[in-house]
């Protein structure tokens, strides 16, 4: 008898669906979105719908493998973890703990995924990484602006006259708040997108912006300068934001058709913006990610708070500046102390540079859970060289991804369909429990029961003791007990989490030292076009068909690159070339899009290294202004003609 069960999805998304899935005889035979889960409303994403693929893949890991000689071999848990404790504990003896680096990423947003965290910071503290690849200059801003990160509730955007997307492709990275989205725009809202690259989330707005890459800080200033000009500032701004007046005069520094001309915008869309954000608030800004990406990013999400600040957006139904809905906020993790603890970081968008040059002790053992940072991280082959220099990799993951073939032990674990695990999302305020819905295959183990089993062979064992449900329970007695909400309830249906806030700044109070806004009052260099040898700016950006470098179906060839047909240095459409930048080049195959702007070459985030598809091959490591992420979309390109290298015949 099929029966259906379900559970929430834990990918690195920000929209934590709710999954219904229909099992047969121990088997998953369809999935399919909750239609009584506000936001999952009955449909999943392109790449989970087809996530049955990649559970039954005949390429999934279901046992140990150990390097023997060159090769990675099938080994015993017993022989695996046996080999892994004993090389920990030498390494730690004879050079401290500092020389084992523990790296997890984001392959589950799982909270329990914390405790190989807590398992390293006890065996250790070991070293750990710092900032992130994803959002480390977004977060420093808020952090900085307001001394709290988190979002306003979706449902406040039925206050909104203006919603605008700045920077983001709900399409692809979000796609539930589509409904959401349509839905305010029926009852009136304007929606506004303002991205360099047009994408298809353009056809659901009634206005959409190209800026230059990372003119987003001169437009925001050209917003602001009309604003303070006519008025539109609320007046009683210097109540609640320090530095207004540093930030007018930085505004007003120069003319609007200046800041214009950097932010390569029409005056007259700077114009609509102010009037949209002054008289005719509310205007609420929904942050990307992507935006903050780049060398200047910190500096630009933090004009978009000033923005949202000075115009009275900030605290009001309706308004806002979005970025990052505090997904940890309803669960206890102050047990581990993380970076406090830590005897040393490594920066996660230097990794690679960061592991090769450590020293005092060097990084002896690399532990890598939930990440692929070879595939993901910039300079891949700096990351190759880093790991395949260290004395013991180990990697817990269901495939053998670019970073596991490097491993000399890989540990099999669990996917999203097998997790046991708690969950809050970063794109709303729903909070739930995943409950496996099949038991994993014979041989794999969840990340729990890998270092439960580790912490046993190092005299750890009562650190780690406890199954998921009674974790589940630690984390989430502390916070939501007082509020009444138990585990029980958790695990009948996700639900909206007590300690979210609505609108987070009602009330104007702010966690910041001075508990005014921070407001930002320098700029940035101006974004410098690209160089003339490499004019384009490489933007490996997400795709439906993958999950960073997990795809829903594997995909061979050459990765396909989209520019402006007048950038495509003579290579025809569907043409194959050469995709070159300072680091070294792919081949790729050329589409033309007449929509884009001239300046860009567009190419899918997340394929793999060794089938020659990874944009992280070509990207240097550099991080961004703030907060240590990663300025990933800073990266001069050009197309060649494949046929123009010498011994490379097309
Ligand atoms: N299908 C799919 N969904 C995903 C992912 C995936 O790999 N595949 N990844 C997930 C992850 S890891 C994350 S962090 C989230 C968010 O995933 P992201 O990929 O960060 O999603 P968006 O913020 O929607 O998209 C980034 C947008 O920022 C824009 N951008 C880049 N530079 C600039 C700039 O200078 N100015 C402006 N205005 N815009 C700019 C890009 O053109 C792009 O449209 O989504 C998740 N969702
Ligand atoms: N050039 C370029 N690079 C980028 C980006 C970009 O836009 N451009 N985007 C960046 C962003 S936003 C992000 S968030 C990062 C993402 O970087 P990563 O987090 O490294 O991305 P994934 O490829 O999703 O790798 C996650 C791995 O975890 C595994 N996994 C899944 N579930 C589990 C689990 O329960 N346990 C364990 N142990 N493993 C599991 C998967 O099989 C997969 O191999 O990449 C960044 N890299
Ligand atoms: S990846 Fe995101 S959109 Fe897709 S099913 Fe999971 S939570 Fe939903
Ligand atoms: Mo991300």
């Amino acid at each position: 008898m099929p029966e259906q069960r379900r559970t929430l999805c834990n990918r690195d998304c920000p929209d934590v669906c709710e999954i219904v899935a229909t099992v047969e005889d121990g088997r998953v035979v369809r999935m399919q979105g909750a239609k009584d889960h506000p936001y999952t409303r009955g449909f999943l994403c392109h790449r989970t719908s087809r996530f049955l693929e990649t559970q039954y893949a005949r390429d999934r890991l279901t046992t140990p493998l150990v390097r023997r000689g060159g090769g990675l071999e099938p080994a015993s848990w017993d022989e695996a973890l046996g080999l892994v404790a004993r090389e920990l504990l030498r390494i730690r003896a004879e050079s401290g703990p500092a020389a084992i680096f523990h790296y997890r990423s984001g392959g589950s947003l799982g909270l329990l995924k914390h405790l190989s965290d807590y398992f390293f910071e006890r065996f250790g503290p070991v070293t750990i990484k710092r900032g992130d690849i994803c959002s480390g200059a977004g977060d420093r801003a808020q952090m900085m602006d307001f001394g709290i990160e988190d979002a306003n509730d979706l449902e406040d955007l039925d206050a909104s006259r203006t919603i605008v997307l700045w920077g983001k492709n709900a399409v692809v990275s979000s796609p539930h708040l589509l409904p959401i989205l349509r839905q305010k725009r029926d009852r009136g809202a304007e929606v506004i997108l303002i991205d360099p690259v047009r994408h298809r989330t353009a056809a659901l707005c009634d206005r959409v912006l190209q800026p230059r890459p990372g003119g987003d800080f001169a437009l925001a200033m050209a917003v602001l300068r009309t604003m303070f000009a006519r008025g539109w500032t609320v007046p009683d701004a210097r109540d609640f934001c320090d530095h207004v007046d540093a930030l007018e005069q930085l505004a007003t520094s120069r003319t609007l058709a200046a800041w214009c001309a950097e932010a390569d915008v029409p005056v007259e869309a700077a114009e609509h913006l102010a009037r949209r954000f002054g008289p005719d608030k509310p205007a609420a800004i929904l942050v990307g990610w992507g935006l903050g990406r780049r060398s200047h990013g910190g500096a630009t999400i933090r004009a978009l708070d000033a923005l949202s600040a000075v115009s009275g957006n900030l605290d009001i139904p309706g308004g806002g500046a979005s970025y990052y809905f505090k997904r940890r906020g309803a669960f206890d993790l102050s047990f581990i102390r993380g970076e406090a603890a830590a005897p040393r970081t490594v920066c996660e968008p230097l990794f690679g540079p960061e592991l090769l040059a450590m020293n005092d002790p060097p990084i002896r053992a690399v532990w890598i859970t939930a990440g692929n940072p070879v595939a993901m991280l910039p300079e891949s082959e700096t990351t190759v060289r880093a790991l395949a220099s260290r004395e013991l990799v180990v990697v817990v993951d269901s495939f053998l991804t670019d970073t596991a073939r490097l491993a000399h032990v890989v540990l099999p674990t669990t996917t999203l369909l097998e997790a046991d695990d708690l969950l809050g999302a970063y794109g709303h305020h729903h909070i739930g429990v995943a409950r496996p819905v099949v038991a994993p295959p014979e041989g794999v183990r969840s990340d729990l029961e890998i270092v439960q089993a580790l912490a046993e062979r190092v005299g750890l064992s009562d650190v780690l003791s406890g199954d998921a449900r009674a974790w589940q329970q630690r984390l989430v007695d502390p916070m939501l007990g007082p509020h009444g909400v138990t585990l029980d309830e958790l695990e009948r249906a996700p639900r909206r989490s007590p300690v979210a806030p609505r609108v987070v700044f009602s009330g104007r109070r702010f966690a910041t030292p001075s508990g005014k806004v921070n407001l930002l009052h320098e700029a940035p260099p101006a974004p410098a076009p690209a160089p003339a040898l490499r004019p384009l700016w490489l933007m490996a950006l997400s795709t439906e068909r993958s999950q960073s470098s997990q795809w829903a179906r594997p995909e061979a060839g050459p990765a396909t690159v989209t520019v402006h047909p007048d950038s495509a240095a003579g290579v025809p459409d569907g043409g194959l070339a050469r995709l070159e930048s300072a680091h070294g080049s792919l081949v790729v195959r050329v589409a033309h899009d007449a929509d884009q702007r001239r300046d860009v070459a567009l190419m899918p985030k997340g394929g793999h290294l060794r089938d020659g598809r990874c944009p992280n091959a070509l990207i240097a490591a550099r991080t961004t202004d703030l907060g240590e992420g990663g300025a990933l979309y800073d990266e001069p390109v050009r197309l060649l003609a494949p046929f123009a290298e010498p011994g490379n015949p097309a």
